[in-house]
């Protein structure tokens, strides 16, 4: 059995949900409140954190002591092992971390639009995110997704099948649209990223994604 400690946000926890619900995995999904984008958590739950921090993942097996494990992208990764989310080989697996840091990395040019407040700055932040996020990494994705599909006919990041990497970057394109109204879907021409949609929208209409989507908490971040 496993229990995700997180805040009730989406933020670095939901790729981690996701992975569980697509993978029909059972958790429990402990929430601490969050009021403001610096929260901190009630100092009993931050010492039980192995770095004080959530998300915190506790693995508790019958008959055995609970182990737990920190660190959203180890997490993350042992999770996509467990559930077959990391590719067909060695080298497969090392392409899907890859695409996992340079999704991770995304998100952190992102950073500016959380602490803004101003709405004409935060105007200008979102036209400078936008062209970075383009630039340096949707359009990439996008080639990426392209030259996979040729390879290997499916649409997905890594090799023939669905991996953790995709579920990061349609994450990232959903948490975009709710946090900050951002359209990632879409080229500085207002073109579709054709492969980018056809995976998020794949993705997103899986009953059991839709089901959780709908049910879980409703939070800014
Ligand atoms: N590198 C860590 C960062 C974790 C992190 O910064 N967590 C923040 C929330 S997003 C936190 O737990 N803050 C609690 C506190 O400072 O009390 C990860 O990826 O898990």
């Amino acid at each position: 059995m496993y229990k995700l400690h997180d805040f009730n946000v989406r933020g670095l926890g939901e790729p981690i949900r996701l992975m569980f619900k697509y993978s029909r995995v059972e958790f429990d999904d402990i929430r601490y409140p969050c009021t403001s984008i610096d929260s901190k958590l009630p100092p009993e739950i931050k010492e039980k954190c192995p770095w004080g921090d959530v998300p915190m993942l506790e693995i508790c097996q019958d008959g055995k002591e609970t182990r737990k494990l920190a660190q959203s992208l180890a997490i993350g990764r042992y999770i996509a092992n467990k559930c077959g989310l990391r590719g067909s080989n060695e080298f497969e697996s090392a392409v899907c971390d890859e695409y996992v840091d340079a999704c991770a990395d995304l998100f952190e040019a992102l950073f500016e639009l959380y602490t803004e407040t101003e709405p004409e700055k935060l105007k200008l932040i979102e036209e400078k995110v936008l062209e970075t996020v383009r630039g340096k990494y949707l359009s990439k994705f996008e080639n990426i997704l392209q030259e996979n599909k040729r390879q290997n006919g499916v649409c997905c990041l890594v090799g023939g099948k669905f991996s953790w990497a995709d579920i990061y970057l349609v994450h990232r394109i959903d948490d975009a649209k709710i946090s900050h109204g951002l359209d990632f879907t879409r080229d500085k021409h207002g073109e579709k990223y054709l492969e980018l949609v056809a995976l998020y929208e794949s993705f997103y209409a899986i009953p059991r994604i839709q089901e959780w989507v709908k049910h879980r908490p409703v939070t800014k971040f």
